[in-house]
């Protein structure tokens, strides 16, 4: 039957396995919350020969895309339908000129990491996001600047992100080190190694 196709995904089809709806935004931190100012912040992408720093303003001058989706965290709450505004990953890759290493560490002001597949920052919609719902993204959320992977868990998501190393070798990050799914689909219900 034809008329199907473009429907909206069903709300229920939204919420993956093993998760509850919040219309709370918890914050989750494994330590202190880093306060930095815009002034502060810059963010530094790299494969190893190519490097390309961007502070505040640097990151501005692209123009801040608006992307609406869903997040799903780990400890089992998700959120439909949030708004962020930021620069796409996949844009400043192209900026910096990075050659395609298979994957990336990503490490944040404080010293969190996490890992990812190259792919995932450049083939979703992985972006630095500034503002969530309109306002400028808080302290407690990754403000001034965070890194969002909203089609994996949100431990991917890492805040006051301050590296991208393209890397040849994967390497766990923090959560990924402790145990948790060194991939994170939360659609696959890949919570811990060996999930
Ligand atoms: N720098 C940094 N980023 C981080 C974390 C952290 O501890 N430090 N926690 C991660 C985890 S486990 C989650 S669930 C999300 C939580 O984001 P929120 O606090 O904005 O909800 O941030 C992720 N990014
Ligand atoms: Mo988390």
């Amino acid at each position: 039957m034809a008329g199907f196709q473009g429907r909206p995904r069903a709300r229920d089809d939204r919420l993956p396995p093993g998760q509850y709806l919040t219309r709370d935004f918890p914050v989750l931190t494994a330590g202190p919350t880093e306060v930095l100012s815009p002034d502060e912040w810059q963010l530094t992408i790299t494969d190893g020969t190519s490097t390309g720093t961007f502070d505040w303003d640097g990151l501005h001058a692209f123009g801040l895309e608006t992307l609406t989706t869903d997040i799903h965290c780990v400890t089992h709450w998700s959120k439909l339908g949030t708004t962020w505004r930021g620069v796409r990953v996949s844009t400043l890759f192209d900026v910096v000129g990075v050659d395609d290493l298979p994957y990336a560490l990503v490490t944040s002001y404080g010293g969190y990491t996490t890992n990812l597949q190259l792919e995932d920052l450049v083939e979703r919609d992985a972006m630095i996001a500034v503002e969530f719902e309109g306002e400028p993204l808080e302290s407690e959320h990754g403000g001034p600047a965070r890194l969002l992977v909203p089609h994996l868990y949100l431990w991917k998501s890492a805040k006051w992100v301050s590296r991208i190393d393209l890397v040849e070798e994967d390497t766990p990050g923090f959560w990924e080190a402790a145990g948790y799914h060194n991939h994170g689909d939360p659609f696959l219900e890949q919570r811990y190694h060996g999930d």
